[in-house]
């Protein structure tokens, strides 16, 4: 329990027509009271009542604010909670944040009202993480998932699997009990059966994890193809406005450009670069090397061709190296109406084909719902029902606690005595516990509560 009051703006500073300035702790109400006017009763709690503030030293007027009070420990914080309604602007809402810490409390830091959420046991830590996801996300994907994190969905998924391995440990000592009987009440094969259960739904889950963390770093998409094949053009008609100079001369893109874009609701880190063939200069060749690198990191590669030119064998060389990685093929300028049919052309190692034209916009809205399938397949259509992993945090917990499953279930197997492997159904439970913050280290709570702002 923090004896501290914090206080902060919780909403984004600048001009609006409401910000909130939320107190939290044992002296939020006092802090309140020295802002109102003498004789002003105690406003009820949880109703929104509509005040005059007053600067606690002068007296002068700060504010008219609509009020809400909440106490503890039904509030966010799980503390006493005062929560001031003020004008937005420049102005307002640092003035009354002034005069609270002038009252007697101390500004917040980052993340610290969710943090004591998490201390007073309203929040788990994934809950309190998807907090920041849900202020934080710029794709509707992450926001989605993480919002179904806030209601408890990969928790409760979590929580059956920790539930689980408790009852295989239930298992174990009915099993233990009864050792010299031929027949013990529970056989061992139950219990492998079991822990090979827990094995393969942990496995389910962890599946998401590629994709869910990619969710929140953006899954890298590298335009690559012939000098002219129509890359920067395409680049800046997904981007959505002119951002790489378009030229009729091939060689133009030298850099590679990288820009932040949400297609078909998820993020992608859309990379622009320089077209491949043999480089004629120095700065060509540079650009070259950049492009290559950038196609070894790629989540997924759009080699683009010119719909009316035959791509040089140099161009797709640099192709073959990328094993795994899906590459689709975009037919290029369309509207110039060569006669080719790109579409279900998928042999030839290509995951798909697509035609586009920047100038009609044909085949950009099927390219844009091909690269989410392509990368984040698994995720399509599930929406926020299914949980997901969305940091490594999660994955790192969630694998090592199907390692020492398996363990455990394998060591049952070769013959080890059940009182040893029982050990590592310790270990998962506890690895699990972490993961929803169970039992947790300051330095991870540092950590999680870092990327927070001020008044979350
Ligand atoms: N008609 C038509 N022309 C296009 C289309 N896309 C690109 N172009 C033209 O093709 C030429 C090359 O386009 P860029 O986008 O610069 O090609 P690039 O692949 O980035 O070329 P480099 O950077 O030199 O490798 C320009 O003259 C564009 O206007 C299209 O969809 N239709
Ligand atoms: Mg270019």
């Amino acid at each position: 329990m923090t004896l501290e009051t914090i206080a902060a703006v919780a909403t984004a500073p600048g001009e609006g027509a409401v910000a909130l300035v939320r107190i939290s702790g044992p002296d939020a109400l006092a802090v309140l009271e020295s802002l109102l006017p003498q004789g002003t009763p105690t406003p009820a709690v949880r109703v929104a009542t509509r005040l005059s503030l007053l600067d606690p030293v002068s007296g002068s007027p700060l504010d008219t604010a609509v009020v809400t009070r909440f106490a503890a420990p039904a509030s966010y914080t799980g503390e006493d909670v005062v929560e001031l309604s003020v004008h937005g602007g420049w102005i307002t809402p640092p003035l009354v944040l002034e005069a609270c810490l002038r009252a007697g409390c101390r500004e917040a830091e980052a993340g610290e009202f969710t943090r004591r959420a998490y201390l007073n046991g309203k929040l788990d830590l994934v809950q309190a993480e998807a907090v920041a996801d849900v202020i934080g996300a710029r794709n509707r994907a992450l926001h989605a998932a993480a919002l179904s994190q806030v209601e408890r969905g990969l928790s409760r998924r979590i929580g059956d699997l920790r539930e689980r391995l408790v009852g295989v440990e239930a298992l174990l000592v009915h099993h233990l009990d009864f050792p010299e009987e031929d027949d013990p009440p529970v056989p061992l094969s139950r219990i492998v059966a079991e822990a090979a259960g827990l094995e393969s739904d942990m496995e389910i889950l962890l599946r998401t994890a590629p994709e869910g963390e990619l969710l929140r770093d953006g899954a890298v998409a590298v335009l690559a193809g012939a000098p002219n094949a129509g890359k920067s053009s395409l680049y800046n008609a997904l981007v959505g406005e002119e951002r790489a100079i378009v030229t009729e001369e091939p060689g133009t893109t030298r850099d590679a450009l990288e820009a932040r874009v949400q297609l078909g609701g998820f993020p992608f880190r859309l990379v622009d670069t320089a077209g491949l063939r043999e480089a004629e200069g120095k700065v060509e060749e540079m650009g070259i090397e950049v492009s290559r690198r950038y196609l070894s990191g790629a989540d997924v590669i759009l080699f683009c061709e010119d719909v009316g030119e035959p791509t040089p064998e140099g161009a797709r060389a640099f192709l073959k190296d990328l094993d795994g990685t899906p590459v689709v093929r975009v037919s290029t300028k369309v509207d110039l109406g060569a006669d080719s049919s790109p579409e279900g052309d998928a042999a030839g190692g290509w995951s798909c084909a697509v035609g586009v034209s920047v100038v009609s916009g044909e085949g950009l809205d099927v390219l844009r719902a091909r690269m989410a399938e392509l990368v984040f397949g698994g995720l399509v259509g599930v929406g926020g029902s299914v949980p997901v992993l969305t940091r490594a945090r999660h994955s790192v917990g969630v694998r090592s606690a199907l390692a020492e499953v398996r363990s455990f279930r394998e060591e049952l197997e070769g013959g080890v005595p059940v009182e040893i492997a029982a050990t590592r159904l310790h270990s998962a439970k506890t690895a699990l516990e972490e993961v929803l913050g169970l039992v947790t280290m300051d330095d991870v709570l540092d950590v999680v509560f870092k990327e927070f702002c001020v008044g979350k």
